[in-house]
């Protein structure tokens, strides 16, 4: 019988957090002598190395999914650089060592697609990571979570810890943070399109609407990452994504927003605003090699789904 293994999420509380906790706990995903333990900032503040040791302390998990981080969108990456490099620095070591000094066995990072070189070839794949600086727009994050791969290499070098981490491309879902300043692209999108919906007001999409993005539902992501904690044994980080073909314009997801909520009003593009990274296609030929039968929910569906969770959860929903 294998070891029992108790799984520690941090980010517990957030949209990846909540989606893996789906998965576990809902979807019958959770097997037989494991436990798991989701974790929000109100149960440590990651941070903060005490707080940090506590909560392992407390949980002496055997696994880790590591999940908790500053996360927002394009536009509070360029107002709050210095804050995304610190606060997720200081986060990645403080959980990264605390898992070395208590033994844990494997830890799954979350990396993202956007820390790949700005300037590069296409498709992106994981061994480009390093090889250029990073969007200008997200540079503080993006550095910090390149950081991750090199201790994960490094922890295997000195002490042979099998730490890795994933890659997803842009990700939303229940419980995304549907802040319109603040937010990812769809749920800010969502929110606005449903209040323009609601007051009869035209809505403003942010930028031309011509960049391109891989957008994944965040349950399929959970799905993964549970696999890849149980089965996935390289160290080297591998990038879940829908395929190529299925990046899509912000234009044309606007489209699928605007249908999935009925909104029949105007629909206006403020091109004075940045678009940010025009496209960073991202190839999921190495998960299609372990995973080539994993099938992703259709991002009209699950544009969908988002919307009528939104409507159904407005008043408890992050806005
Ligand atoms: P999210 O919904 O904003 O959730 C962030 C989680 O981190 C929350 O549980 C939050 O706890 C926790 N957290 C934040 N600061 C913390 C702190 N100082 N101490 C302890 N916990 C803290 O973000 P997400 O979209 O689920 O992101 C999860 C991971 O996926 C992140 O590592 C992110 O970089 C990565 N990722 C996200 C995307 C995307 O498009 N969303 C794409 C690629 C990668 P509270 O709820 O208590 O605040
Ligand atoms: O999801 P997002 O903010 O981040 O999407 P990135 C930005 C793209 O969507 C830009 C357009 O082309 C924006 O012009 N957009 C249109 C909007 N309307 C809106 C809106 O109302 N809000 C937002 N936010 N964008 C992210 C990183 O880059 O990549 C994140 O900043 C994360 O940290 C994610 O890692 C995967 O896709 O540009």
């Amino acid at each position: 019988m294998a070891a029992p293994m108790r799984v520690l999420v941090t980010g517990g509380s957030g949209l990846l957090g909540k989606a893996v906790e789906h998965v576990v706990l809902k979807e019958g995903g959770k097997l037989e002598g494991e436990e798991w333990v989701f974790l929000s900032s109100k149960d440590a503040d990651l941070t903060d190395l005490d707080q940090t040791k506590a909560v392992f302390e407390r949980y002496r998990p055997t696994h880790v999914i590591h999940l908790a981080a500053k996360v927002g969108g394009l536009y509070l990456h360029m107002r709050e650089n210095l804050h995304f490099l610190r606060d997720n620095l200081k986060i990645n070591d403080n959980v990264l060592e605390t898992a070395h000094q208590t033994g844990v066995t494997k830890v799954v990072s979350c990396l993202s697609s956007c820390i790949f070189p700005d300037k590069t070839t296409y498709p992106i794949d994981e061994t480009m990571i390093h090889n250029g600086p990073p969007h200008d727009s997200n540079f503080g994050y993006s550095h910090a979570k390149r950081m991750i791969d090199v201790q994960n290499r490094a922890y295997f070098a000195q002490y042979g810890r099998r730490y890795t981490a994933v890659i997803p491309t842009n990700v939303f879902g229940p419980y995304d943070n549907f802040n319109i300043e603040n937010g990812h692209v769809l749920s800010a999108l969502m929110n606005k399109t449903y209040k323009a919906k609601k007051e009869g007001t035209p809505v403003t999409v942010c930028g031309s609407g011509a960049p391109m993005r891989q957008f994944v539902y965040s349950l399929d992501l959970g799905r993964l990452i549970v696999w890849v904690l149980r089965e996935y044994d390289e160290i080297s980080p591998i990038i879940l994504s829908v395929n190529e073909e299925d990046e899509v314009r912000i234009r044309d997801a606007m489209g699928m927003i605007v249908e999935a909520l009925g909104f029949e009003g105007e629909v206006r593009y403020d091109t004075s605003l940045s678009d940010g990274q025009i496209k960073k296609t991202a190839s999921n030929a190495k998960l299609r090699r372990y995973r080539p039968d994993f099938t992703f929910t259709p991002l009209r569906e699950a544009i969908q789904m988002t919307c009528d969770w939104f409507a159904a959860n407005y008043d408890s929903a992050r806005t």
